[in-house]
């Protein structure tokens, strides 16, 4: 179905991995080797709009107020060239998106920004796409994005090779489970290495990423039934396996992939210490420094403040499980 029109706006949220996604089984289509669940977060919003303009040459993406050329960009016009192709409009597009959070900080703005641009795009050239179609789009883009079309509790399966329509599916929504993800910001002068970068290394050198294809989903199993069974304790402990076998299987690969700092450390003993103390709190990491901290909606405060006591973050958020893509008027 399309519908005539040539601006598009949609707001996306970020989303946390509980169970993560590392390495590729199909680099071409981006399809990741392993499945992933994930947690899509209210407080981490990106928004996005689209305006075909057939006065344009190229494709024009500007983040946060500022034009930008990189990755990021290539990547926005490709996925731009595929609604293109869907709508049978060639005409080229500006893209303004802003982030609601600290971008490139490690708190994957690309899963809500390619998410959110998937679903303005479609309807800036007159597409209506919904659910599994609209996320295999953002999936090509990046695959964390996938999840973040789907608001709560979300599961991307493994790819296989040579199949494009895999797409992210929607396990329960916000509602579902009274949790909250606390999320400490850690600063770093140090560029991160790009995940992409990160995993494909780690699958070329890394002695322990065959290990980590054999464990991933294993704990991805866990941790959705835990999920469904509103079980914190079986959730938070897969979840930290999972994240530290995704960061020693990084960790092995040479030249070292290497995202835990010192700050980092500091922060999973505290997240020990909130644990010796009888609180239910379990920690996860991405590409990035940064401790994501996983308890109840009533212990959020109490965790906020003892990660904030460390003093080795420069910000603690507390975030709820959120919606998914929605389109702005
Ligand atoms: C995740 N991460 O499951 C994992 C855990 C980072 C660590 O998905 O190559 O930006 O664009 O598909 O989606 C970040 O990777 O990678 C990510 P591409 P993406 O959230």
């Amino acid at each position: 179905m399309t519908r005539s029109s040539s601006v598009g706006r949609a707001r996306a949220c970020a989303n946390i991995a509980l169970a993560k996604y590392w390495g590729k089984c199909d680099e071409a289509l981006n399809l990741p080797a392993v499945p992933s669940v994930s947690i899509t977060l209210d407080a981490l919003v990106t928004e996005t709009t689209v305006t075909v303009d057939p006065s344009l040459h190229r494709d024009v993406f500007v983040l946060d107020g500022t034009e930008r050329y990189g990755t990021d960009a290539l990547r926005a016009t490709e996925l731009l060239d595929r609604v293109r192709t869907l709508a049978g409009v060639p005409f080229r597009a500006r893209i303004e998106t802003r982030n609601h959070f600290p971008t490139a900080s490690g708190l994957a703005s690309s899963a809500s920004g390619f998410a959110a641009l998937a679903c303005a795009a479609s309807r800036a050239y007159g597409l209506s796409l919904h659910g599994s179609v609209l996320s295999a789009l953002a999936r090509r883009a990046s695959a964390s994005a996938a999840r973040s079309v789907f608001g709560g509790f979300v599961e991307l399966p493994a790819g296989v090779k040579g199949e494009d329509t895999l797409a992210a599916r929607p396990l329960a929504p916000p509602e579902h489970w009274d949790v909250a993800m606390v999320i400490a910001l850690v600063s770093t002068a140090q560029k991160k290495i790009p995940s992409r970068n990160g995993m494909l290394e780690t699958a070329r050198s890394s002695p322990y990423y065959s290990s980590w294809l054999s464990v991933a989903p294993r704990y991805a199993h866990e941790i959705r039934e835990g999920i469904l069974a509103r079980d914190l304790e079986r959730v938070g402990t897969a979840m930290e396996a999972s994240t530290f076998a995704m960061h020693a299987s990084a960790w092995a690969a040479r030249p070292s992939v290497r995202y835990i700092s010192s700050a980092t450390l500091t922060l999973l003993d505290a997240v020990e210490q909130l644990r010796s103390r009888g609180i239910a709190a379990y920690a996860t990491m991405d590409a990035g420094p940064h401790v994501k901290v996983l308890c109840t909606t009533h212990d959020a405060a109490i965790v906020q403040q003892t990660l904030q006591a460390t003093g080795a973050a420069t910000n603690v958020t507390i975030a709820r499980p959120g919606p998914g893509v929605t389109e702005l008027p």
